[in-house]
């Protein structure tokens, strides 16, 4: 019988093996992939149940009525059974909350009528950290009622009710500086943003915040 060189035998084997090798390599990736692909699939669907079970009738709960399609991230890891946060298309997340910047020109009564007819409020701020954030996504020609006001005597109000700490805030230099300016306005004064106390039949631009929707 005629035996090949031991030589072209090894070549041989080590070409098979490769090809076994690169063959279960695919395979592997193919398989991990469909893992992957399932497990959204999955997490997609458990969303979509959540939310139509909380949502018969296909739309969000009371408090956050008229959004008809919001945005979610993962929470990361499961501690909880609250996994994803939401916020409405168009919102900007930040930390636990979302924000909308209004561009239409409203009274400031108007402008919180708006924010509550899409379950939010004005604007409340309550750290540096926030102040910084949404300065940064606003436009500096611009001024922007928050849900701050003076319902009479300097009496500083925030409008979910949350207490007005004087040792967190953002008022420009000499400001406030008029008893007849009873609501606040953000805006930017070369070179920095800060609140301006203005009279609230003035139109200015706006924010609301609202909680981030969980699910
Ligand atoms: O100089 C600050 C001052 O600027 C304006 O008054 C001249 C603002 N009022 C209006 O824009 C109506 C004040 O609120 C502000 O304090
Ligand atoms: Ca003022």
């Amino acid at each position: 019988m005629h035996r090949a060189p031991s030589s072209v035998f090894t070549a041989l084997s080590a070409e098979t093996g490769k090809g076994v090798y690169w063959t279960l390599r695919l395979w592997s990736v193919a398989v991990v992939s469909i893992l992957l692909l399932s497990t959204c699939f999955i997490a997609s669907c458990v969303v979509t149940y959540q939310l139509t079970m909380d949502n018969p009738n296909g739309r969000l709960s009371e408090r956050h009525t008229n959004h008809s399609s919001i945005s979610c991230w993962s929470e990361g890891i499961m501690v909880s059974d609250k996994v994803w946060s939401c916020c409405p298309m168009n919102w900007t997340p930040f930390g636990s909350n979302c924000y909308f910047i209004s561009t239409d020109l409203t009274f400031w009564n108007e402008s919180e009528e708006n924010c509550s007819s899409m379950g939010a409020h004005l604007l409340v701020i309550h750290s540096p950290e926030e102040q910084n954030f949404i300065t940064r996504i606003l436009a500096t020609r611009a001024g922007y009622f928050i849900g701050l006001r003076d319902p009479g005597h300097r009496q500083w109000r925030w409008v979910d009710g949350t207490p007005y700490n004087a040792n967190v805030t953002f008022w420009h230099k000499d400001e406030p500086n008029n008893e007849e300016e009873q609501c606040v306005t953000l805006v930017y004064w070369t070179p920095v943003w800060g609140w301006n106390d203005l009279p609230c039949s003035y139109k200015q631009k706006s924010v609301c915040k609202m909680k981030k929707i969980y699910f």
